[in-house]
């Protein structure tokens, strides 16, 4: 199949999974264009024979103060259809990207031409940005518009439902793991020197915004030093990342914690780690849980959205009510607990096994054929 992802090209989740979905497909032989405004961060694959890039052009122009990015997008996603000979289109979050698509689909149709396209719900597109009423209408018309729906969680699904007046059915596919490139690495030299005397270390990567409630990671790891020697390794940047940086220098509690900033290998750092932490106030699915799970390291959480789905209470880590810091740090000190650990870190990976990217990439290529299938009956009554 040729088929266009369109995504975000950020170290977000969702431009992570559509990056890592269009090189699993093209290793199938699947010919994968990225339509974006950057070339995708985790893309770096450019010299496979199967994988392009197609950059979305945005012109300005001194009467737009914002200038049309949704226009541009759907006029390139127009433009490589039709030169590429795109079977379909795959588009990741839905705001802006489904309505672009609705909107390219329908000029393309007008020219004869006819591409269906799957829209792929992440999370915060639906739980947060999406219902709001700025947006609302948009969401909720492209979605219905959408030839093939999926959302990462039962969860996200639900959510969707509930919050949405959406008609369509949805597919739950969720996020997978390249276990090839995330498993435990021998990296005990990068250990000692950040815990040089065998300190627990604790582990949290995110994009640092407000739902990442980083303030609970920081009060976990408060309470937990008290109790052992620990470090804490935070990894990612984003807007709270000033403000919790200078909260540790408030605390005094510094000289523990360690900003590492955007990581490209994140799989190194994860291969050290005791203990993952994500409090978050939603999470559709938690793929960087996931990521921390296949290079053996146990979870603790939240109790929200698709995180159920993934940890498993009790047995890959624990899960708590959103803001519970006591159950946090109860649950972190049973994880970290030498009788204890070594289970944990097997369940983790084993949990992670399970969503190994050879399980859940024939899942989306079922939902491509059923909606191509669809399509060409359609296109012919036409
Ligand atoms: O806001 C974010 O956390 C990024 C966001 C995205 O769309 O890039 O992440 C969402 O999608 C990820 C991939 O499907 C999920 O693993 C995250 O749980 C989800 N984030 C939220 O729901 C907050």
């Amino acid at each position: 199949m040729k088929i266009g992802i369109v995504c975000y090209p950020t170290f977000g989740g969702s431009g992570v999974v559509a990056t890592e979905l269009g090189k699993a497909l093209a290793d199938q032989g699947h010919q994968i264009h990225f339509i974006t405004y950057e070339q995708p961060t985790r893309l770096v694959d450019l010299f496979n024979e199967n994988i392009f890039y197609h950059k979305v052009d945005i012109r300005s122009y001194p009467l737009f103060e914002y200038a049309p990015y949704e226009l541009a997008l759907a006029s390139k996603m127009v433009n490589v259809v039709k030169y590429e000979s795109l079977d379909l289109l795959h588009v990741h979050y839905a705001i802006p990207h489904a309505s672009a698509a609705f909107m390219a689909r329908e000029i393309l149709r007008s020219q004869g031409v006819f591409v269906p396209f799957v829209t792929t719900l992440h999370g915060t597109d639906i739980t947060l940005v999406g219902k709001d009423e700025t947006y609302e209408p948009v969401v909720t018309f492209s979605i219905n518009q959408s030839n093939g729906v999926t959302a990462v969680s039962e969860s996200l699904k639900n959510d969707t439902y509930a919050q949405f007046r959406v008609n369509k059915e949805i597919d739950v596919i969720p996020n997978f793991i390249d276990l090839n490139r995330f498993k435990k690495q021998k990296k005990e030299h990068f250990k000692t020197a950040i815990c040089p005397n065998g300190e627990r270390l604790i582990v949290h990567t995110s994009n640092f915004r407000k739902v990442k409630r980083i303030d609970d990671v920081i009060k976990v790891f408060c309470r937990l030093r008290k109790l052992i020697p620990a470090k804490l390794l935070l990894v990612g940047d984003g807007p709270e990342r000033r403000r919790i940086e200078a909260l540790c220098q408030e605390l005094d509690i510094h000289e523990d914690v360690r900003f590492l900033g955007k990581l490209e290998l994140i799989e190194e750092v994860l291969s050290v780690a005791d203990v993952f932490l994500m409090p978050s106030e939603k999470e559709s699915f938690g793929l960087a849980a996931l990521e921390a799970m296949a290079c053996e390291v146990p979870v603790i959480s939240s109790n929200t959205g698709g995180l159920p789905e993934l940890n498993i209470h009790g047995v890959t880590g624990f899960l708590s009510n959103v803001g519970d810091i006591d159950d946090m740090v109860r649950n972190t000190l049973v994880v970290l607990d030498e009788a204890n650990l070594p289970r944990f870190k097997e369940n983790a990976l084993a949990r992670a096994r399970e969503f190994d990217v050879d399980h859940i990439r024939p899942m989306y290529e079922r939902v491509y054929e059923r909606v191509l299938a669809q399509h060409r009956t359609e296109a012919l009554a036409h």
